[in-house]
């Protein structure tokens, strides 16, 4: 493999390249196989899903990766090897055979009521017979698994991954064998404060493999990842890139667009990569009208189709304009957690409710918080013409200073960008959420906004600020004052007035403004209701409590002029550690406007027609 970051990628996705010439070293050094650069759109690719029931041990102590001195097995002893004792007399204290089963994708907390709290290690096992034909290669893709994921092949090590949320893949083309291949995983997902996101966090920290998991079958030489998008404010130039991986890196490859009669041809460079830039009729990508192009590209042995929707995202002062023309988002914030039943989503069905509960509400955009959700949801934004912010979960105070943590947060944002830079739904990627602001932490989001956009110009940066608030007389007035926002393209605000600081009063005598030209988003408000809690509206965690605060917080925003969007807390109730007053939270963050069990609240109606009111405008009305 000769291409995992030749100067084009490198000069592509600097970051992506030094990360896995990192873990390239350091697997050689281990004779362990390496994280393999991203395959892109694996839907138009040939693959075995091993998604199912896998056999699976649970391990709070770790006792299958580290011996009672705390060192590394490497013997028999060892999970990932899954020995059998070869006699009757021989000392072999584990079995994936009689342990159990749980299904993947899923996380492992709502598949066992004795695992809701745990956190930990669980080893996933499961068997794969695969022929490979001649002259290909294979790689195996995970969608993600929440935390650390150590892979191993037939009792092999292949590699290590750590972030819960984004995806990861290795290549096993002269490790997988024609039958009886054993696939294990060691997934921990124990909390520590280096980590992104670190120890605390407002949401269920679901371990497990969470998204699919496939085999991938390419040819020698194929089409690793490319972009094919308008350019930056034009609507009539497409502009893009290719990348080989593999033996035959000078070579003829082919974008077709056939609805648009377009086909283009170009010569890839030594390092397998081409740029290109044409011109283009074709209809923009909008949420009113969602147009998807088939983009078929081919080089001599590959060819990949491609859905993709063309539109430009930019701003101009305080307006923030799709495909030239300013739009106001209608938004809402989204926890991945499956809208019909418990746990963690990742199915298109899943996305598809969620996306509708938007819809119905009103919305234009969505806020995918706290982290990257997975890629079947930004896929369906696309086909249901709904904008999406997406995050990476640098949340609350994580270790501005270590560059480990550093490194890792910047890891995963590539990795996003990676996956999804395709997808025209996608506009803004936010880097960080509540963060407090000080030297470090201004260093280490700067560092993440010039990554984003150094790897993908064409789109908006953003972060969840907390602004400033002094009372003046009777009046309560808000600044947005926070050196990071010179560097963002737009600002979000959380803010919580009416229920963790003031009096929903308040909101009547509250003035929002900005040191910066700029957009902002209020990327939260909101207040915990139980459904079918009612009472008058001073009453907390009622129903009508929660309505009159969305009242009030419309009128309040409706006079912020440099108001582009809002994306409110939450669309749907959500599990959560630190929620625990027992008869109304028993461990839900109850923000949302619809209930866990998926009925409407009052606020929801409020919102609502606020939508209602402010659709084809570029201001809240
Ligand atoms: C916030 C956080 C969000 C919490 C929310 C709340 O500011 O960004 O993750 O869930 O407040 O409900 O307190």
């Amino acid at each position: 493999m000769k291409t995992l970051c030749g100067t084009g990628a490198l000069m592509a996705n600097p970051l992506r390249c030094l990360t896995i010439a990192i873990s390239i070293l350091a697997a050689a050094s281990q004779g362990r196989a390496q994280i393999a650069p991203l395959i892109q759109d694996l839907a138009a690719r040939s693959t075995v899903s091993l998604d199912g029931q896998w056999q699976v041990i649970v391990d709070p102590y770790d006792v299958g990766a580290f011996d009672y001195r705390g060192q590394p097995l490497k013997n028999n002893a060892a999970f990932y090897k899954n020995f059998k004792p070869q006699s009757k007399s021989e000392w072999v204290e584990y079995d994936f055979d009689t342990s159990g089963h749980l299904n993947v994708p899923g996380d492992w907390n709502t598949q066992r009521e004795s695992l809701l709290f745990y956190e930990g290690s669980v080893w996933y096992k499961r068997s794969f017979d695969y022929v490979k034909s001649a002259n290909k290669r294979v790689f195996l893709h995970f969608g993600a698994a929440n935390y650390t994921a150590s892979v191993y092949l037939n009792g092999e090590e292949l590699g290590r991954h750590e972030g819960g949320f984004t995806p990861f893949d290795f290549e096993i083309t002269d490790r997988v064998r024609p039958t009886g291949n054993f696939l294990i995983l060691r997934v921990n997902d124990a909390r520590a404060k280096e980590n992104v996101p670190t120890v605390n966090t407002d949401w269920w920290n679901y371990g497990g493999i969470t998204r699919p998991v496939t085999l991938v079958e390419v040819p020698e030489t194929f089409i690793q990842d490319y972009s094919v998008q308008f350019e930056k404010g034009s609507i009539h130039q497409v502009k893009g890139w290719l990348q080989l991986n593999g033996p035959q890196l000078r070579q003829s490859v082919t974008i077709r667009i056939p609805e648009a009669k377009l086909s283009k041809t170009f010569e890839t460079d030594d390092t397998g990569r081409v740029e290109f830039s044409f011109a283009a009729d074709l209809t923009p990508w909008s949420p009113t009208e969602p147009k998807l192009y088939s983009v078929e590209l081919s080089s001599a042995a590959d060819h990949v189709v491609d859905r993709i929707g063309f539109r430009s995202i930019s701003v101009r002062g305080t307006d923030i304009l799709l495909n030239g023309k300013p739009i106001f988002l209608r938004g809402i914030s989204i926890h991945e957690e499956a809208a019909t039943r418990a746990g963690r989503a990742w199915s298109e069905d899943d996305a598809r409710t969620l996306l509708l509960w938007a819809k119905e509400l009103g919305c234009n955009f969505v806020r995918l918080a706290h982290y990257p959700h997975s890629e079947a949801m930004v896929r369906m934004a696309d086909e249901m013409g709904v904008l999406v912010w997406e995050e990476v979960p640098v949340y609350w105070t994580i270790q501005w200073e270590n560059p480990e943590t550093l490194q890792n947060a910047k890891n995963q944002l590539s990795e996003l960008i990676t996956r999804d830079h395709n997808r025209a739904a996608l506009i803004i990627y936010s880097v960080a959420n509540e963060t407090p602001i000080s030297e470090p932490r201004n260093k280490f989001l700067s560092q993440l906004i010039q990554l984003a956009h150094s790897s993908d110009p064409t789109r908006l940066v953003s972060a969840a600020l907390q602004a400033e608030e002094s009372e003046a007389g009777n009046r309560l007035s808000v600044r947005l004052n926070d050196p990071i926002a010179n560097e963002l393209d737009v600002m979000g605000n959380n803010e919580y007035i009416g229920w963790y600081v003031h009096r929903i009063s308040d909101l009547d005598v509250t003035d929002f403004t900005s040191r910066y030209d700029k957009p902002l988003i209020m990327s939260e408000f909101g207040a915990d209701a139980l459904f079918g809690n009612h009472g008058d509206a001073q009453t907390r965690w009622t129903e009508e409590y929660q309505e009159s605060l969305y009242m009030h917080q419309v009128a309040m925003l409706r006079r912020i002029p440099f108001l582009r969007g809002t994306t409110p807390w939450v669309l749907k109730d959500f599990r959560s550690p630190r929620r625990t007053l027992p008869g109304i939270e028993d461990y839900f963050n109850r923000k949302g406007l619809v209930s866990d069990h998926g009925e409407k609240k009052k606020a929801f109606f409020v919102l609502q027609q606020f939508y209602r009111e402010s659709q084809n405008t570029q201001t809240p009305q």
